[in-house]
């Protein structure tokens, strides 16, 4: 078994997208926690790691390597029995790196806003014109998901890039079951195909809603 350490927290959603990457391929990790809202990210041992001072981080065995894509990708094409999860078909490749950019460029990039909007600046209301652009988000995953999952009939990387942030979202800014019937039979299934889904992701996701709702709070006291 390979010596990987991971940088994370459990609050983080693509943290959780490498566990539910490592849990897949039968890894195990030695874990380290960055306390980002104490601010760990900003020490210098940690820019060492990494300049952009984001998790996750991982070093396989003295290859440090950053952004939660790259590292999901690495480690399938190292680790992976197969290449099930992260395709070498061009084609099915091309889809799953369309949704990895689409969790990048709009879901993760969307709920950014509003966490740093609350933790780092220390706001107590999400403005609305940013809720709608979560709900715009969840119209365009509703209407992407055609298949089973969200880069074709097989589960992929791409769906653990995807449930880490939508299922954290889901729980701030409500999506409506009527409208959106394909994302809530996708996490559904999502939950069904994996055993450890609470442990690795569905219980980080919550404490993200609760630790956000709490800092409203202290926010609307100052
Ligand atoms: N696209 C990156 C996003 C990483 C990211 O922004 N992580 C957040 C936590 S969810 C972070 O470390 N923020 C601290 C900072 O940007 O200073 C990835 O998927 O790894």
């Amino acid at each position: 078994m390979p010596n990987i350490v991971f940088y994370t927290l459990d609050l983080s959603p693509p943290c959780r997208a490498i566990e539910l990457t490592v849990k897949a391929l039968g890894l195990e990790l030695e874990r380290k926690t960055v306390d980002l809202l104490g601010g760990d990210h900003l020490k210098p041992e940690f820019l060492k790691l990494n300049p952009q001072h984001t998790v996750p981080v991982v070093d396989d065995e003295g290859t440090i390597l950053i952004e939660s894509h790259a590292i999901m990708i690495y480690l399938v094409r190292k680790y992976g029995k197969d290449d099930t999860l992260y395709p070498t078909n061009l084609i099915e490749q091309a889809r799953v790196n369309a949704m990895l950019h689409f969790e990048t460029g709009v879901l993760f990039a969307r709920m950014r806003f509003i966490t740093e909007y609350i933790f780092f600046k220390h706001h107590a209301e999400i403005p609305e014109d940013r809720i709608e652009y979560v709900q715009a988000a969840y119209r365009l995953l509703e209407d992407s998901l055609t298949k089973d999952f969200v880069a074709g009939p097989k589960m992929t990387i791409a769906d653990f890039s995807c449930i880490s942030t939508v299922s954290s979202l889901m729980g701030f800014i409500p999506m409506e079951k009527s409208t959106h019937p394909k994302i809530y039979a996708w996490v559904g299934r999502m939950k069904q195909s994996l055993p450890h889904y609470e442990e690795l992701n569905g219980n980080g996701a919550t404490a993200l809603a609760k630790a956000i709702r709490s800092a409203q709070d202290a926010n609307r006291k100052k």
